[in-house]
């Protein structure tokens, strides 16, 4: 079989064997077991420049190719162009977006430098999967650079509709760059439509055509059984006990404004106001590691949130019981997985999300007897597979707050109705039949239409 490349902007940690760094390792985790890899991107450091040649560390049968980003490519490509200009537009979020040509220009020497610092290290037969919106323009200067290999392409965010994506500066030179790309993935068939669109009103009919919808999954039954593993954990027991039988809603998210989360609370704030029966019953738990600390807009959203929740816990809270515990450290995965089975309902209310992969954990944690409800945005790729959730407007809080009570008196067999109908479609699609067809379209075995189907 020939070498996968997978190129992503961040490399999990070789020391950990990349099993553990992320959701994207997890997805990857059998197409590397089963043959030889390599995946290349950022370290995660910065230098003075950004390097020339990638540091090579060899575990298993992958090699780990990594670069060091300039200070100034870290400021104009990850901070700007990425993540203050492309993330809100691709998140419909025209709005909040920040234009500087100069982060354009740092956008374009960094997708250069990752291709020109690649290209030595392929072979002729290798199978290239270049993966989200960091990237865009990588597949072509790897092709100006004379690399003949098969590419594919994976947007891990959503793709908005042309008018919206439009707005970008220098839109077009993304979209003409997918040129160079085989087979290119989205995570829906609305966000493939919204792609195709553009590049057809570009005059790109042909590359439209390799455009299929590719739904990201999860390890299902491992976050399960480690979800039914840590049900008596240290941790879990004691958020157990500090809760007094009262039932539990968790959100689990990074600090992102894309996520929804004023909205979630003030959704929660609405039900507690409308509800007044479920006061003192429930307790919300939100998790949300700070993300992006260093842009501004992240810490704005912040101070939104912290405003939000004391306003809810002063007004709504008894010496006894506050309706909201906000934790904005990272928790540890297991123990995550024990929060969710606990929990009797789980809150995912993002604006925008190319899929949202807690919506699934959250269903795999679920114990089978005692299932909890899920109430999820429809704005969320994972909607469209998880139909037995609670579907909701997550910019409107009397709509979560319904959901929310609807959710409290659900009775078992209902929510053991919607479960089963969710956990099936989470286990179909898990993240390990996603890679093999994504990679079955790419390496030709798939026509990229039927590709994507389940
Ligand atoms: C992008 C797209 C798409 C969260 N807090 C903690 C923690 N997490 C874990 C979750 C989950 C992952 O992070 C987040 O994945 P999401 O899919 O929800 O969202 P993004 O990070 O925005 O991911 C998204 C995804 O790519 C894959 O294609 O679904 O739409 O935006 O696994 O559990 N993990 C730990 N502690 C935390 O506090 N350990």
């Amino acid at each position: 079989m020939s070498r996968l490349v997978i190129v992503a902007n961040r490399v999990p940690d070789p020391k950990e064997g990349g099993a553990t760094a992320g959701g994207l390792a997890v997805a990857m985790k059998d197409a590397l077991a089963n043959r030889e890899a390599v995946w290349f991107g950022w370290s995660g450091k910065t230098a003075a420049e950004t390097g020339t040649e990638a540091a090579l560390a060899r575990h298993g049968r992958t090699t780990f190719a990594t670069l060091d980003l300039g200070h100034d490519d870290y400021k104009h490509f990850y901070q700007g162009f990425s993540n203050a200009a492309l993330w809100p537009v691709l998140h419909y979020r025209l709005g909040i977006a920040r234009f500087d040509r100069r982060d354009f220009a740092g956008y374009q020497r960094t997708n250069l430098a990752f291709a020109q610092a690649l290209a030595p290290l392929l072979q002729p037969d290798d199978t290239v999967w270049i993966h989200d919106f960091h990237l865009f323009l990588m597949a072509a200067d790897l092709r100006a650079l004379g690399c003949k290999q098969r590419i594919g392409f994976f947007l891990h965010v959503p793709f908005p509709p042309r008018s919206v994506f439009n707005g970008l500066p220098h839109a077009e030179k993304l979209l003409e760059a997918l040129e160079a790309v085989d087979t290119i993935g989205t995570q829906t068939e609305d966000d493939a439509e919204n792609l195709r669109a553009a590049l057809i009103a570009i005059g790109k009919g042909d590359v439209a055509m390799r455009v299929g919808a590719f739904a990201i999954g999860i390890d299902a039954t491992g976050f399960a059984k480690l979800a039914a593993q840590r049900a008596n954990a240290k941790e879990v027991v004691r958020l157990r006990d500090s809760l007094g039988g009262r039932s539990l809603a968790i959100g689990v998210d990074r600090l992102d404004y894309t996520k929804g989360l004023p909205q979630r609370i003030a959704g929660f704030g609405a039900m507690l106001e409308r509800f007044p029966r479920h006061r003192g019953k429930i307790t919300f738990l939100q998790v949300a590691p700070v993300s992006r600390g260093d842009v501004a807009m992240y810490r704005a959203l912040r101070r939104e949130l912290d405003e939000g929740v004391g306003r809810i816990n002063g007004q709504m809270a008894e010496p006894d019981w506050a309706p909201i515990r906000y934790i904005t450290r990272a928790v540890a995965r297991p123990t995550l997985a024990g929060f969710m089975r606990m929990a009797r309902i789980g809150l995912v209310t993002p604006l925008r999300d190319g899929m949202n992969l807690v919506a699934k954990e959250f269903v795999a944690a679920q114990d089978p007897a005692d299932p909890g409800v899920l109430v999820l945005s429809r704005f969320a790729g994972a909607a469209v597979e998880l139909d037995g959730a609670l579907i909701v407007n997550p910019l409107d809080p009397d709509d979560i707050a319904e959901a929310l009570d609807a959710a409290m008196d659900m009775p078992a067999d209902e929510r053991l109705d919607r479960w089963n109908r969710m956990w099936t479609s989470v286990r179909a699609g898990s993240a390990s039949i996603w890679c093999r067809r994504f990679l079955s379209a790419l390496e030709g075995t798939t026509d990229v239409a039927d590709a994507g189907q389940a």
